[in-house]
């Protein structure tokens, strides 16, 4: 019998088969043997907060309209929002505190492995902050800075620095509305007690408050890790790379980086490299060592050392199933607790390496950043020692590759956009005030098994740059499109419209713009800062032609950052719609009410060519507003 389709992307879909044929239960079989699926949790209706329950509303029947405790639909489809955005928002941030600890430690000479690398970051930063950089060493510099950053976290009073970088417009929305961050860790815990049994019952308030921890988040935990990351690592600079399954290779070592956190990943780089590591993988019959990323660790070495990507979140079973990984490194999230199970019908070692994350049947190796390259070398020698076992009865080498150019920021889209000699937003904004580039578009987020793999992203994605509208994208988004080949500059030739198409060839970048891991969304928000900043365009994010979206959202950290995009003043379109939908009050909220409150709304919309004319539609409102030109190229966009 033929194959389901799965997965937009080929390569993809001959694994799947393949993977199949090999006796395999994969992600898409324990979807199939999940259905039906819980139609009350699905409308956001189960409620658990207490052991009285659980209880769940009846929407439709005779049903209770209430829980035991009296909880209402509206409360009940809120607080299980909120705790959602809340577990998101802590992910992320957990993740920005570890990257401000490591450069804590390596400014004190503690952090074996690890050099400061981005310096230009180091000194704006230390600006910003009011740390003196006279006379000082770099390390001093990197100590103070790590320090103010790590206080943002346990901040009890006041409000959150890098809040402060939106413009006064937004600021004046979460100030009135009372959802300006203290506090990182503080917003999460208080928006955590709200959703307490007998706390917060009111859905505003309760929204509200998840909006306040989101916020905590974008403007806080994760823009510490992006900014930090780049003072440890260095700023990413534009570099072409290989992307997909194919890039897992025949005769050399696979180590294959899963997870989030760079600190981790960049030290494994490190360590292959070295010439022992690779003569170690001579003796043992390779060729040499192959380091392959999935999810965000594989984007953010990616973006700043050109590694090849093998895949996004739904192909982590796919490339344990070639039969050609040595070793699969995870660290935290978007880890599928399967990958052991798969594995284990392989030579393949899956090694957790977080204290935060074990895995039952996984070999764990701690990574402590104290002693980070020793680690990295202890793992990457048990993945080169590991190479004999390889069965090549077992191997199925995926064939296909896509080119791709990554490490696009806000710093340096700058500096492209404004040419060798200008650093500056201004030809940007002008395209757009001359109708040449409709708009920007961030498009986001995960893979979710009820949608065609990478299927939305990919015609979201061509709808909106046919319109003229640039995409700047990150997370397994990013990687989805660049596997269809649209993050090359050749792509703009082949989809975009003229204006986009005229300015991509004028400036030599893609119409789609690789920013990194879902983290660096902050990249984004500092981008709509600065086109506010330059002036034509809006005098806060909420008047910018700019729409936000995630088609194949599905993990809680994908809340968040709806959540704070959309509280940044960012209209923002997920596929799937939350699960509030049990609720008419809190879905109306979030479509509607929330105009009022910071300037922006959700929209849900399934389908990507829908949902990508929702956006153009209110990217068209924004500029009418704006009273900016009509489009350059209108007719032929259209
Ligand atoms: O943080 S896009 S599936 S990998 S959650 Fe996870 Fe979603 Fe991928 Fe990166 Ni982001």
């Amino acid at each position: 019998m033929a194959e389901r389709i799965r997965s937009a992307d080929p390569v993809s879909q001959r694994q799947i088969e393949v993977a199949h044929a090999k006796g395999l239960q994969i992600v898409w079989d324990r979807y199939d043997a999940m259905q039906p699926q819980c139609g009350f949790g699905q409308l956001g209706l189960c409620c658990k907060v207490c052991n009285m329950g659980p209880c769940r509303i009846d929407p439709f029947g005779d049903g209770p309209k209430t829980g035991i405790c009296g909880a209402t639909a509206d409360t009940i489809a809120a607080r299980n929002l909120v705790q959602k955005i809340a577990v998101g928002a802590s992910a992320h941030s957990d993740h920005g505190r570890d990257i401000a600890h490591a450069l804590l430690l390596t400014a004190r000479g503690e952090g074996k492995g690890y050099q400061i690398l981005g310096r230009r970051k180091l000194n704006a930063l230390a600006q910003e902050l009011g740390v003196e950089t006279d006379g000082r060493r770099i390390e001093e510099i990197a100590e103070e800075v790590a320090e103010i950053l790590l206080a943002e976290f346990g901040k009890q009073e006041g409000e959150l620095i890098f809040a402060q970088r939106a413009p006064e417009g937004q600021k004046k929305y979460w100030r009135e509305a009372g959802i300006m961050p203290r506090g990182i860790d503080r917003e999460i815990v208080e928006a955590l007690h709200r959703t307490h049994i007998g706390v917060d019952n009111d859905y505003r308030s309760l929204i509200l408050g998840g909006l306040k921890a989101a916020l905590g988040d974008g403007w806080g935990g994760s823009m510490v890790a992006t900014e930090l990351s780049d003072v440890l690592f260095g700023e990413p600079w534009p570099v072409r790379a290989k992307i997909n399954l194919g890039v897992l290779s025949e005769d050399e070592v696979n180590l294959v980086v899963h997870g989030h956190e760079p600190t981790l990943s960049e030290m494994i780089v490190k360590a292959a490299q070295e010439p022992e590591m690779v003569k170690l993988a001579k003796e043992n019959g390779a060729k040499g060592i192959n380091i392959a990323g999935i999810c965000c660790t594989g984007n953010e070495i990616l973006m700043r050392q050109g590694i090849p990507m093998a895949g996004n979140f739904l192909q982590q079973e796919l490339a344990v199933s070639t039969g050609l990984v040595e070793a699969i490194v995870v660290d935290v999230q978007c880890i599928m607790p399967a990958l052991t199970d798969v594995a284990s019908r392989f030579h393949t070692k899956v090694i957790s390496t977080s204290p935060k994350a074990k895995f039952p049947g996984a070999t764990h190796i701690e990574f402590r950043e104290e002693d980070a390259l020793d680690i990295a070398r202890e793992i990457v020698r048990t993945a080169v020692e590991n190479f004999p076992n390889r069965d090549p009865e077992k191997v199925n080498k995926p064939e296909g590759t896509m080119d791709l150019v990554a490490g696009f920021t806000m710093e340096n889209v700058f500096h492209h956009l404004g040419g060798r000699f200008r650093a500056t937003y201004r030809p940007l904004n002008d395209a757009i005030i001359a109708g040449r580039i409709r708009g920007v578009a961030g498009v986001v987020g995960c893979n979710e098994v009820s949608i065609v793999h990478d299927s939305a992203h990919i015609a979201m994605v061509k709808e909106l740059i046919k319109h003229d509208v640039l995409v700047v994208q990150t997370g397994c988004s990013a990687i989805a499109c660049a596997k269809a080949g649209l993050l090359q500059p050749e792509a703009a030739f082949k989809y975009a419209g003229k204006g986009l198409q005229e300015v991509c060839e004028a400036v030599g970048i893609p119409p789609v713009l690789h920013l990194g891991s879902c983290v660096d969304n902050s990249r984004i928000l500092m981008a709509c800062v600065e086109m506010v900043k330059e002036g034509g365009i809006g005098e806060d994010i909420s008047e910018l032609p700019v729409a936000g979206a995630a088609p194949e959202w599905m993990s809680d950290k994908a809340i968040s950052i709806g959540s704070y995009v959309v509280g940044s003043g960012i209209f923002t379109v997920f596929g799937r719609p939350l699960r509030v939908k049990g609720s008419r009050a809190v879905d109306e909220f979030l479509r509607k009410g929330l105009e009022d409150v910071v300037g922006a709304t959700w929209e849900f919309e399934e389908d990507p060519i829908k949902a990508a004319h929702i956006m153009i539609e209110h990217i068209n409102r924004k500029r009418e507003a704006l009273k900016l030109r009509p489009m350059m190229y209108a007719a032929e966009a259209a």
